[in-house]
């Protein structure tokens, strides 16, 4: 005889706990699609805890939905050995040219994250940051996803990391909320402002990306298209090689940074 108050009980007690367990986290990071990913298995790999808010009910973001809704990806040789560590099948089609499946990718790359004891929290939108005294930013301010759609007046909880990475894709969110917020902030871009996507160019856009992805403002680093959305880079379609290193590289500099 299955009681179903016992299942509800089961629910609440365990995701209230998993809540409460992440209040104060090493990383928090805005958005799983493969940057947030990727970066967070390899933090979680140096030890770092590191969680994950993704606005959306599917976890993957740009990935699940390859180029156009053929769902395949494509990453080329420089980016080949991330898509190994996670024994994600590929097929060369040309020569430096790696197909992948999109499903098989972001089941893969999220079951890295987790088994690398990543937490991830679907269904919330990072909707601002918190700050210190010195305007560093030192967490994340969060709400329902639902709350956000339906406009409801619910005010929302904050969690404390000692860093933050919006890899929120195309639109920036975190970096967007913050500049908004935090009076005469400059961040580390050529102008000093958030400059904005360019146009499609795949070559120069993937390039660029290592570049883009670092520490924009004390406490707030991008990566994945967020990056080059940030400080004036191409977009670059459905190759993903860009952002799987952008990852990888995102994660390094707080490793080293938190090391020091
Ligand atoms: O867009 P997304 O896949 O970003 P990415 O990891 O990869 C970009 C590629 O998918 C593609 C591309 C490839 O060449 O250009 O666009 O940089 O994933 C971003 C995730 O962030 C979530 C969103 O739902 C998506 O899953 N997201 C966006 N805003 C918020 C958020 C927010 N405020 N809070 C939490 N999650």
């Amino acid at each position: 005889m299955l009681d179903e108050t016992i299942i509800t009980k089961a629910i609440i007690e365990s995701y209230t706990q998993d809540l409460i367990n992440n209040l104060h986290t090493d990383v928090i990071i805005a958005g799983a699609g493969p940057a947030g990913l990727v970066a967070s298995k390899f933090l979680a790999d140096a030890g770092l805890k590191t969680i994950i808010f993704e606005r959306k009910l599917s976890i993957g973001g740009g990935m699940l939905g390859g180029g156009m809704m053929f769902n395949k990806i494509v990453v080329q040789t420089e980016a080949k050995r991330i898509l190994d560590i996670y024994d994600i099948k590929l097929k060369e089609i040309e020569k430096g040219y790696f197909v992948a499946d999109a499903i098989e990718s972001v089941g893969k790359l999220t079951a890295g994250a987790i088994d690398a004891g990543v937490k991830i929290f679907n269904l919330i939108s990072v909707e601002d940051v918190k700050i210190d005294g010195d305007f560093r930013i030192t967490g994340a301010v969060i709400n329902w996803t639902a709350v956000g759609m339906a406009k409801l007046h619910v005010d929302p909880l904050t969690f404390e990391s000692r860093c933050v990475i919006d890899a929120t894709g195309h639109d920036l969110e975190v970096v967007n909320v913050a500049l908004r917020k935090i009076p005469n902030s400059k961040i580390d871009t050529p102008t000093g402002e958030i400059m904005g996507e360019l146009s499609m160019n795949a070559e120069i856009g993937e390039k660029i990306l290592l570049e883009t992805t670092k520490e924009v403002y004390p406490g707030l680093y991008v990566a994945g298209m967020a990056a080059n959305a940030c400080s004036g880079g191409q977009r670059m379609g459905p190759i993903f090689g860009g952002m799987l290193l952008s990852g990888e590289k995102v994660a390094n500099l707080i490793i080293n940074k938190f090391k020091r």
